[in-house]
């Protein structure tokens, strides 16, 4: 059985650039690494994003995008999750139940403990070995989150969570911080407003740390 590694974070938190330098780093080491993200990973998985994350997407409720999300975990889990982690890859996922406890339950507001329960069943129970949370303060993930956005295009509209007040991303990192707070044994918290490289070394550590 491999590992299960999961990153998360508020919106810039250099998630998906530390997964990138994390799996270059496993794979120097000779170990099998898939990296994957959610929501995606699998062709329903992408189809749902698209969805989700839409700059011109109709309009979705708090439950409807709750349940959307689970959707598209519980294919991401079936499908490409226990099969990478039974062939013994290392599975490093940009974001996983974490992300929906945060987002829909701090958030959104929506019930923490049937959020657990949905997140259970959409999971069949699969908990990560580890999670680096990135954490940084919220002003300077959306910074970094909207400095990218006109990267891309300098007319690029912000998508629906980045639209989001900043209230909403402050209520997203006390969640997680909260998570962490009671879940310190799979838990590691790292300075995400330092530099890339500092991170990385940071998150190296981490992994080579697990049994
Ligand atoms: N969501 C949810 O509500 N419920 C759920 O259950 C799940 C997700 C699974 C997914 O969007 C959205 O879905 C997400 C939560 C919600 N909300 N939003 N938005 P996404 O996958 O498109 O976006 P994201 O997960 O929020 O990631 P992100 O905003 O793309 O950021 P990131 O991956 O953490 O960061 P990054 O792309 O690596 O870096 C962002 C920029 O900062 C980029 O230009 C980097 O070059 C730069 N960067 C990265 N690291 C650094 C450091 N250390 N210093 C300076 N600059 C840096």
């Amino acid at each position: 059985m491999g590992k299960f590694i999961t990153f998360e974070g508020g919106e810039g938190s250099g998630k998906t650039t530390q997964i990138k330098l994390a799996a270059d780093w496993l794979k120097e080491r000779g170990i099998p690494v898939l990296a994957t993200a959610e929501p995606g990973g699998t062709p329903l998985g992408r189809k749902i994003r698209e969805i989700l994350l839409s700059r011109k997407s109709c309009a979705i409720g708090a439950e409807a995008e709750l349940l959307l999300f689970s959707a598209a975990r519980v294919q991401h889990v079936r499908e490409t999750i226990l099969p990478a982690l039974e062939a013994g890859q290392w599975v490093l996922c940009d974001r996983f139940t974490d992300a929906t406890l945060a987002y829909q339950g701090f958030g959104r507001k929506l019930d923490v403990e049937f959020i657990r329960t949905l997140n259970d069943f959409s999971t069949c129970s699969l908990k990560p070995d580890l999670t680096l949370l990135l954490d940084l303060p919220v002003e300077a993930g959306l910074a970094r989150a909207k400095k990218r956005t006109a990267g891309i295009c300098p007319e690029a509209a912000e998508d629906r969570f980045e639209r989001e007040e900043r209230i909403f991303h402050e209520r997203i990192r006390e969640g997680y911080l909260s998570f962490a707070a009671n879940e310190p044994e799979r838990f590691r918290i790292i300075n995400g407003a330092a530099d890339v490289e500092s991170v990385r070394r940071e998150v190296c550590l981490h992994l080579s740390a697990l049994p």
